[in-house]
């Protein structure tokens, strides 16, 4: 599919930006109280990784619907989820998002049309075909997109949903996040051919974009969007990126010989999503270096607010536990 040159508004330029700051102010954080022992359990962070999550929620309303992965921080805040209630939930804190009961990998927030991340991979595939099957029955052109990573797209669950996302022409995205590995196997170990081909055997829209470029992003996403919410059925996106950070924090600990270069590490560095997209906006007088200065102030200041509620909450309730997690009281 051809790419188009549409912008954003500077205002929604603006907005991107700040989305994706933001989510990288929160792993940060989390990577580094992880590091000082002070955050129990894995966390797998989406450093590196914003500008897909970023471009891809800046195309969606509040209504439409959103599956993620274990890798899951980034889509919940740009799809507008409170980092508050995140860090909240990751925190095992009673103001989480789901009171503490989930954590890192199933913060979810059905107010914001956040199906949940999921511990399962490609577990949200078939859940977000769902939910544009609803949308469908509903009629008001909403629309589902399913998150997932190069290694989710190596289950079979993906053929499944791509069949019958496209026999019944839900209004559903596929947005396949290349990160290059899954767990600690390099893809070029684990997946055959090119991603995007599976699907372009369905014959549907597909796009294979640089996902450190949200612009990039952002356009092929808004020519999925519009297929899908014009009843035209499913679209595939296929985002080649890099996780910065390790398949979990604190992976070191349990690896007994490395996976990947430091210099390939650092080529991907340099190519920082965050870091190109503000030169751009700059360069095109978007934004100013008073502006720019501005809005990291106001990043750190949420952080700070969000990281500080989350500190100050009291614990899960775990006696809540049975009740809260399962419909009969646990029976
Ligand atoms: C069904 C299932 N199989 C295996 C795992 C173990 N596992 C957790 S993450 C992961 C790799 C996923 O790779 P990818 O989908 O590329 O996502 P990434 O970690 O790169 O974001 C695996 C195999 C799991 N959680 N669920």
């Amino acid at each position: 599919v051809e790419q188009d040159d549409r912008m954003p508004s500077p205002d929604d330029a603006l907005a991107m930006l700040h989305q994706m700051k933001l989510i990288r102010a929160v792993e940060e954080h989390l990577s580094e109280d992880s590091r000082r022992g002070q955050l129990a359990g894995a966390v797998h962070l989406y450093i590196g990784q914003e500008a897909v999550a970023v471009g891809v929620c800046a195309r969606l309303r509040l209504s439409d619907k959103i599956t993620s992965t274990h890798r899951g921080h980034g889509h919940f805040l740009a799809k507008g989820g409170s980092p508050a209630s995140m860090l909240a939930e990751i925190y095992a804190k009673d103001s989480g998002i789901c009171r503490g009961m989930g954590g890192s990998m199933h913060v979810a927030d059905l107010s914001k049309g956040i199906l949940g991340a999921n511990g399962i991979v490609a577990g949200g595939m078939a859940i977000a075909a769902g939910a544009a099957l609803a949308a469908q029955m509903a009629g008001q052109g909403d629309v589902a997109v399913c998150f997932f990573g190069d290694g989710a797209a190596n289950e079979g669950v993906l053929m499944e949903t791509l069949n019958i996302a496209t026999l019944w022409k839900l209004p559903m995205i596929f947005v396949c996040e290349n990160n290059g590995f899954s767990e600690f196997s390099p893809s070029v170990t684990v997946t055959a051919g090119r991603i995007r081909d599976r699907a372009a055997a369905f014959c549907i829209p597909c796009h294979e974009v640089d996902g450190n470029d949200v612009i990039a992003v952002w356009r092929a996403c808004g020519a999925a969007v519009d297929v899908a919410r014009a009843g035209d059925g499913p679209a595939f996106i296929e985002a080649h990126t890099y996780r910065i950070h390790g398949h979990f924090e604190a992976e070191a600990s349990i690896l007994k010989t490395a996976y990947r270069e430091e210099a390939e590490i650092s080529v991907w560095r340099d190519r920082d999503p965050i870091v190109s997209f503000q030169q751009r906006l700059l360069d095109l007088g978007v934004l100013s270096a008073g502006r720019l200065a501005s809005l990291d102030t106001l990043v750190r200041e949420e952080l700070h607010a969000a990281a500080m509620a989350a500190s100050e909450a009291p614990p899960a309730r775990t006696d809540l536990a049975p009740s809260l997690m399962f419909a009969d009281n646990g029976v």
